[in-house]
């Protein structure tokens, strides 16, 4: 097979692509980013489709270059899409969902969220939204020691935080009697949770459902 220095690099290109985005969707949360998973899965496709293309084309001058430009361009817009998206470039504007939660002790033994400071519960209430919704979710810390807010794909300290939809951190968190807000967009459908992420407040119940109807 006759193959130019130069095609085998782009091939060699292709495969080291086909490698890095493949690991990089296993790596991700598709859950909680599913648009990026999907441009990805996509960008596979043209890579693989080209290395195909290259591998068969046995004259290297049959090789079409504006369809291996064409593959290219497409590749690199899929790529910077999942990204942008990724680092939340369009991310939401106008919320229609607005929710305060206070977070506090109900005992020594028991913490976890309400309504208002006279009404938390040990785990707090269960969140309801649907696919769509853009929330704008304020924490208010109306116990004794500092809390923090997170929506979580299980009830767990270290869950992994879906929709970027997190108020504070467990090294971070909001301070008594403070507020802090966050507006995310809800893009999957499921049963999550939401916890306060500080190490140890979980298990005394600190955390509560969260219903994402489709
Ligand atoms: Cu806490």
């Amino acid at each position: 097979m006759k193959r130019s220095d130069s095609l085998s690099l782009v091939a060699v290109f292709l495969l080291v692509f086909l490698v890095v985005v493949g690991v990089t969707i296993w790596l991700l949360d598709f859950v909680t980013q599913q648009r990026v998973f999907g441009l990805l899965v996509g960008a596979e496709f043209i890579a693989f489709a080209l290395l195909v293309y290259l591998y068969y084309e046995e004259t290297p001058a049959q090789i079409s270059r504006k369809l291996v430009l064409t593959g290219f361009v497409a590749l690199a817009a899929l790529v910077l899409l999942a990204a942008a998206l990724l680092v939340g470039v369009g991310a939401p504007a106008t919320p229609n969902v607005q929710v305060t939660l206070y977070s506090g002790e109900v005992s020594a033994t028991e913490y976890g969220f309400g309504y208002s400071s006279s009404a938390i519960t040990s785990p707090g209430p269960t969140l309801t939204f649907r696919v769509g919704d853009v929330v704008n979710l304020t924490l208010f810390n109306a116990g004794s020691m500092p809390h923090n807010w997170a929506l979580t794909n299980t009830n767990q300290t270290l869950s992994l935080v879906l929709f970027h939809a997190q108020i504070g951190s467990g090294a971070n968190p909001i301070e008594v009697n403070q507020s802090e807000s966050v507006v995310f967009s809800v893009t999957q459908a499921g049963n999550f949770s939401y916890v306060c992420q500080i190490p140890g407040h979980v298990q005394v119940g600190m955390w509560g459902s969260v219903i994402i109807n489709p």
